[in-house]
Parts: structure tokens; sequence; C-alpha cells
């Protein structure tokens, strides 16, 4: 008897004493290539939490879409299939117009008005996640978005009829407004898509046509500067409210540390991917002035059709927006 009481307060005094140390595996699913500023980002992300934590936390990411595709990664999160990761919320905005505030033609173009739209949106953004079992961490913008084609391409006319890779909602608007054909594919398959002819063209940053190398494929990118669309990262609610109060006091940091890295790196990265098209062989200038004033046109359709599907809640953010500074 007295041996198994000694056992018992023995094997209590274990599991107190290893209950803080318990270390917790998160894996962080990533859509993009691991060379880009998003993945890099969130793996030193990653180290911020894991180091930060004393290993309570490890952090591991899993870029180039090798755990889940973007399009699976929200609701992975949100069922707890896994704890973290990242995902282009403008993919969503079938769950509510709002997840495409950062895709709105010609709102915010550059780095500044992006982070200033981000601003006005963040509040509701969080909220909306939070309705929906996520917590909301850190989000950084992509370049702005131009078009790339395998020709010259000078007014719409010229893009009927066309294959265009789009990633979201508002990608496959402007195809269709502009009468090319749209498919979704996701950014770790485009260079096989350009390569097969599934795809012809698309909507994105010299980011991603650089990391995918599409010069192999394709001929022009035109900088329209359409839109910036962000990645955010975000955790499971439940998994949240069980972590302590100083580890989420970490993982928070360490988010703001990212954001604001991510931001730069973003900014670093658009003159260096666009002169890597060049290098490549692309021909990289603005979009002629016909081009540009049709473009406009389109975009004040969509800019119509989402104030529409966003109604008050995205009225007042774009109100908030434009009255700062
Ligand atoms: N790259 C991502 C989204 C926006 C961007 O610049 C993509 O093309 O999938």
């Amino acid at each position: 008897m007295k041996k198994l009481t000694t056992l018992l307060a023995a094997t209590a005094l274990t599991t107190a004493a290893a209950a803080p140390a318990m270390a917790e595996k998160w894996d962080m699913p990533m859509a993009y290539s691991a060379s880009n500023y998003h993945s890099a980002t969130g793996a030193e992300f990653a180290n911020c939490v894991t180091t930060g934590t004393g290993g309570d936390i490890e952090i591991v990411t899993h870029p180039s879409g090798s755990l889940f595709p973007g399009a699976q990664i929200k609701r992975a999160i949100q069922t707890g299939q896994v704890p973290i990761g990242e995902r282009l919320l403008s993919g969503h905005q079938n769950e509510n117009a709002i997840f495409a505030i950062d895709s709105i033609p010609f709102l915010a173009t550059n780095f500044d008005d992006s982070n200033k739209l981000w601003k006005a949106a963040e509040p509701t953004i969080a909220k909306i996640l939070d309705e929906q079992n996520l917590h909301l961490l850190y989000a950084v913008p992509w370049p702005p978005q131009g078009l790339y084609f395998k020709k010259e391409v000078n007014s719409v006319e010229d893009m009927k009829g066309v294959k265009f890779r789009s990633y979201n909602n508002a990608t496959s608007r402007l195809a269709e407004l502009t009468g090319m054909l749209p498919v979704t594919i996701e950014a770790a398959e485009i260079s096989q898509a350009f390569a097969t002819g599934v795809a012809e063209s698309m909507i994105s940053s010299g980011a991603t046509g650089y990391d995918r190398k599409v010069w192999e494929s394709l001929t022009h990118f035109y900088e329209v500067d359409a839109w910036m669309p962000r990645n955010s990262i975000m955790v499971n609610k439940d998994t949240w409210n069980a972590t302590s109060d100083a580890n989420k006091a970490v993982v928070q940091a360490c988010a703001d540390i990212a954001e604001y890295a991510g931001f730069w790196r973003a900014v670093q990265y658009t003159d260096f991917t666009l002169n890597g098209l060049r290098a490549g062989g692309m021909t990289v200038e603005p979009a002629g002035e016909t081009l540009v004033n049709e473009l406009n046109e389109v975009g004040a359709t969509m800019v119509e059709e989402w104030l529409e599907a966003a109604g008050p809640e995205g009225a007042a953010i774009i109100e908030s927006y434009k009255a700062m500074e």
C-alpha cells in the first residue's frame, strides 16, 4: 500500500512538473513558394514564437501549399485540422464581401494607401473572423497587381477570349467584364498552367510572376496597379483561448513584428521582382492610355457591385479610409 501511495505521489509530482513545459507543435500551412517574402516572414514568425515561448509552442511552416492548397487553408484552421495558417482572405468573398475590401479596383494602389485601408478595415475583419472561430494575428500585402499576357495588349479588345488564371472572385469578375475566360488556379500551380496552355494570362504581382518564373511562358507585364490583396495569418480560436496569457503575449508580439517586417519586405520585393521579370526577358511597362481608361470603367462597375454586396459595413470602412490623412 505504501508503495502505491509513493508511486502515486511521485506520478503526481512528475505530472505537475511536466505540465507547464508540455510543448505543442503548431503546423502552419501557407500557399505560396518558400522563396516568397510571405513565406520567409512566416518562417521568421514561427522562429520568434518557438524561441519566445521557450519551446512551449513550436510553429512549423509548410509553404507552397504542401499541407493544404490555399483554398482549403481557412476552413482547415476554422475546423481545427490545423491550429494556424496563412490565407489570402479575398479568396473568401463569397462568405462575406468585406473579405474582398483589398481587391477593389483602383481604391488602394500603393503601399501607403494599402496600410490605411487595412487600418480602416482590420477591426471589422477581425470581428467577422472571430465569429468564424478564427483569431486574426497579422496581415501582409502583396505588391500592386498588374496584367500578364503572352502578347502585346493595348485595349480590352485585345483581351477577348484569352484564357485567364484567377485567384479570387474579383479576378474572375475582371476577366468576365473584359471578355476573358477565367479559370481558378492556385499560385503553386501556375507555371504548369501557363506551360500547358490551360491559362495564358493573369492579374497578379510581379512577385508571383517572378516566384513562378512565368517568363518561360509569358511575354508582357503591364503595371496596372489595380489593388493590393493581403495574406492573413489566423489561429483557431479554441487553440487561441487555450493558450496561456504569457504565450499569447509572445505570439502577438511576434505577429506585430512579422506584420511590420512583411510589409517592408513587400516594398523591397516589388522593384526587385519587376527587374527579375525583365531579366527573364519580359516587357515590363505601364499599361497604355486606352487600356487604362477601359480598365477604369471595368473598375467602376466592380466598385458598385462590391458596395452593394458589402452594405453599410463596407461603406463605413471606405468612408473612414477616405477620411484618413
Ligand atoms: N500573388 C498571389 C495573390 C496576389 C499576388 O500578387 C497569387 O497570384 O495567387
